[in-house]
């Protein structure tokens, strides 16, 4: 009996003493995995350092999950980001260009860089489609352009600030993008007289102006190459051709629609790439050119009359055909690509102008219209609630709008 109570007493000591050295071996390969190199530290400097970063998404939630490829002089090594959105590698002291891998709905800023261990190298994830997002957080902003003085207004989404910029002159036509990839929508506007595009990526007063086109072309920026950066496009009318510059200043050119065609460019087959595509109002259909394998696709969709208005509204990463019809009750006739199904939604009045766009971040596109009336009120339907809010006094050409077709409304 005796013995018996020993012998339990003896195991419980030793499961205790096992318990103990396991917490001490894992408190031992924690402390390997610190992304901190100590001088004295062996394993690290002066030959080694980490490479080490957080991933964030453009609400400041941390990612897991996140691939990166961390690519020096040799053979580019991969990591995953762990459930704090932390990435850490040991490699040989040196210079290495940082990557988060980005996918057809997403992208990183910065795209990529540099880091040689001495400073966290962070990266943010924004929704590939992020329209009229002047703050950089998930939300499209309340925005306007005022096409006489060239003021551009937006209400941030995250301070409910207003921010004033004047760039444009009189008849310019607004082209807002992400121009530089920084998740932020950048204030730009082509101007027919010259054919001349004018960004400006931040509110310094430094801008760049770059020739492209012919006086008579509409200006349809998107990321054609999928870089995360907005591309210089246009259309010409008069015979239905697309032109569209590279990064590097060179450009090329694709027949695609006709003279009464409106140009529809969105990301219909998810892959990240603007896909040149047209609605053609005679008969109301569409016609899209898939970046991903080159083939056509023609689908029937709204009829004489109606204005584009394509976006993600079921939120799976791929641009919907979309129309607004502006009859006595303003209907929206959405095609949803997730399932095939029809929304058709009775959102406006006649001469409301749609503004869909992300305003509740939820990765979903809302139906919005803003009524270009004395309240200049904008009626927006956040996809996540059902419900819906009115904002005034943003009665200017509106900046969602500018994502859409400008033949429709210019
Ligand atoms: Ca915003
Ligand atoms: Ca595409
Ligand atoms: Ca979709
Ligand atoms: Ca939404």
């Amino acid at each position: 009996m005796q013995s018996e109570t020993n012998g339990k007493l003896y195991l419980r000591n030793w499961l205790l003493l096992a318990a103990l050295m396991l917490l001490l071996s894992l408190t031992a390969a924690a402390q390997e995995a610190q992304p901190t190199c100590q001088p004295d530290d062996p394993d690290c400097g002066p030959f080694f350092v980490f490479i080490s970063g957080t991933v964030r998404n453009c609400a400041g939630q941390v990612l897991p999950g996140v691939t990166v490829t961390i690519q020096g002089s040799g053979t580019p090594a991969t990591t995953t980001t762990d459930s704090m959105g932390r990435y850490s590698l040991r490699r040989r002291r040196g210079t290495y260009t940082v990557t988060p891998t980005p996918s057809g709905r997403y992208f990183f800023s910065p795209r990529s860089q540099q880091s040689n261990g001495d400073e966290d190298a962070d990266f943010t994830r924004y929704p590939r489609d992020n329209r009229a997002n002047f703050d950089g957080d998930c939300k499209t902003d309340v925005s306007d352009f005022n096409r006489g003085s060239g003021q551009w207004r937006s209400l941030n989404s995250t301070d409910g600030q207003v921010v004033s910029f004047y760039f444009g002159q009189s008849a310019d036509v607004l082209t807002p993008g992400d121009y530089n990839g920084d998740g932020r929508t950048d204030r730009a506007v082509f101007r027919p007289g010259n054919a001349t595009w004018y960004v400006a990526t931040d509110t310094s007063g430094s801008f760049y102006g770059v020739q492209f086109g012919d006086t008579a072309d509409l200006p349809v920026a998107g990321d054609y190459d999928g870089d995360g950066q907005t591309d210089i496009a246009v259309f010409r009318p008069g015979n239905g051709d697309w032109y569209i510059r590279r990064p590097d200043g060179s450009f090329y050119g694709v027949h695609f629609g006709q003279t009464a065609d409106i140009p529809a460019p969105a990301d219909y087959d998810g892959d990240g790439r603007t896909d040149i595509a047209v609605f053609r109002p005679a008969g109301g259909d569409w016609y899209i050119l898939n970046s991903s394998d080159g083939q056509v696709q023609s689908i029937h969709w709204g009829q004489t009359g109606d204005s584009p208005v394509q976006a993600d509204y079921d939120g799976d990463g791929r641009a919907d055909l979309a129309v607004f019809r502006p009859e006595q009750q303003a209907k929206w006739y959405i095609l949803n690509s997730s399932d095939g199904q029809m929304q058709a939604v009775q959102w406006g009045s006649p001469g409301d102008r749609p503004v869909p766009g992300d305003y509740d971040g939820d990765g979903r596109a809302d139906i919005a219209v803003q009524r270009p009336d004395s309240t200049g009120a904008w009626w927006i339907r956040p996809s996540a609630t059902g419900s819906h809010y009115v904002v005034s006094n943003f009665g200017e050409f509106p900046v969602p709008l500018g994502y859409l077709s400008p033949r429709t409304y210019f």
